[in-house]
């Protein structure tokens, strides 16, 4: 590939939204590190110049790829979540890391929703018994309800009060947990997961993925919400014991899951395809033309900023200061 050597260069580590690399492409000499055959040749060839790099939270950026690169200022993330990116080894290098706040609260709670109500009320599974013309012999199974029903959300932020809000539109009791009470929140607060995971009839989790929460809902967390309770996961597969979810699936330990995250994604166990309790979805929280276009609108935003030496919009908390 030609560089034009009067632009910055710029290391892009994972693919994002293909109009948000385009407009990379024609501010930067975009380095494709994910397409590099030689990631460390790629790396050290970028080691005097390169000030700016770019990723997906879900990739994130290491901190050996980080500390090669001693240039390095920014990295901007396509994602709210930038738990793929070592910000600790950003903050000891000096380098300030970016997300994507905000733009996305809505769309990632209408997605919450559709997951939500298609699981407790087994859309995709009707669908699947109209197509197959089980109707003609008979009507189907009846479901559980939604409305007057507990949402337990885990993590009430940005995101978490967009799905209450939804969700007392649909006639929820809304209750959560967080490391914190909020003061300026009326729902119930639950200290304890389990506590909560007992009280509830949907369990959503929307917290942040990374060492804190990881596998935060495991097979303890699955017995207490038990066979009246759904799990609802649009936050990072990590967060679950992914295992144990499918485990209480097949035994039919709870009701139904709505998963649109997984840990090793795209890649999942096949066993899950095999079940009608579960939605499936390809991490599609965010995915739509609008919130993707603010989302990497931002990205590039940020590194603007940087370059010409304005404050960052969208700082991360752990690079601040
Ligand atoms: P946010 O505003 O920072 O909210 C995060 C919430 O999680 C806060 O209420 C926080 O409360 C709680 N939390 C943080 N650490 C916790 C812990 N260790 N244990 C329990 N609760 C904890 O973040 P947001 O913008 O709403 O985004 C939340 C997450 O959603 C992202 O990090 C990302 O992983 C995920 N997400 C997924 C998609 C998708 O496509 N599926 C799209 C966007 C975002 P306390 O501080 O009180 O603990
Ligand atoms: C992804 C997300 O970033 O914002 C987040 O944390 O999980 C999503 O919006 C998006 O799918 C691109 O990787």
């Amino acid at each position: 590939m030609k560089f034009d050597m009067s632009k910055p260069d710029l290391l892009l580590i994972a693919s994002i939204y293909p109009p948000t690399m385009a407009q990379l492409d024609a501010q930067y000499n975009v380095h494709r590190y994910w397409e590099s055959k030689d990631k460390d040749a790629l790396v050290a060839s970028l080691k005097e110049t390169c000030v700016a790099a770019a990723t997906s939270g879900f990739a994130g950026m290491k901190g050996d790829v980080i500390r090669a690169l001693p240039k390095l200022k920014i990295i901007s993330c396509f994602g709210v979540g930038y738990d793929g990116v070592d910000t600790a080894a950003a903050k000891a290098a000096g380098v300030k890391v970016t997300n994507t706040p905000d733009v996305l609260n809505e769309c990632v709670a209408d997605t919450a929703m559709t997951l939500l109500l298609s699981t407790v009320r087994r859309t995709v599974f009707n669908d699947r018994f109209v197509r197959e013309g089980k109707w003609l012999k008979g009507g189907a199974p009846l479901t559980d309800k939604v409305w007057g029903e507990t949402l337990g959300i885990v993590g009430l932020g940005r995101i978490g009060k967009a799905i209450a809000k939804r969700a007392e539109g649909f006639g929820m009791k809304i209750v959560y947990h967080g490391r914190n009470q909020q003061a300026d929140v009326s729902y119930d607060y639950y200290a304890d997961l389990k506590e909560m995971a007992k009280a509830v009839k949907v369990l959503l989790l929307i917290m942040p993925g990374g060492a804190a929460t990881e596998k935060m809902v495991n097979a303890e967390v699955l017995a207490a919400l038990g066979k009246k309770g759904y799990l609802i996961n649009v936050s990072r597969g990590t967060n679950v014991d992914e295992a144990a979810v499918l485990k209480a699936l097949q035994e039919g330990t709870i009701g139904g899951a709505g998963l649109d995250v997984f840990v090793d994604e795209p890649r999942m166990s096949e066993e899950f395809f095999k079940l009608d309790n579960v939605v499936l979805q390809p991490h599609v929280g965010s995915g739509t033309v609008h919130t993707r276009t603010a989302m990497g609108q931002l990205v590039v935003d940020n590194l603007t900023a940087w370059f010409a030496g304005k404050p960052l919009l969208t700082e991360v908390p752990e690079t601040r200061g």
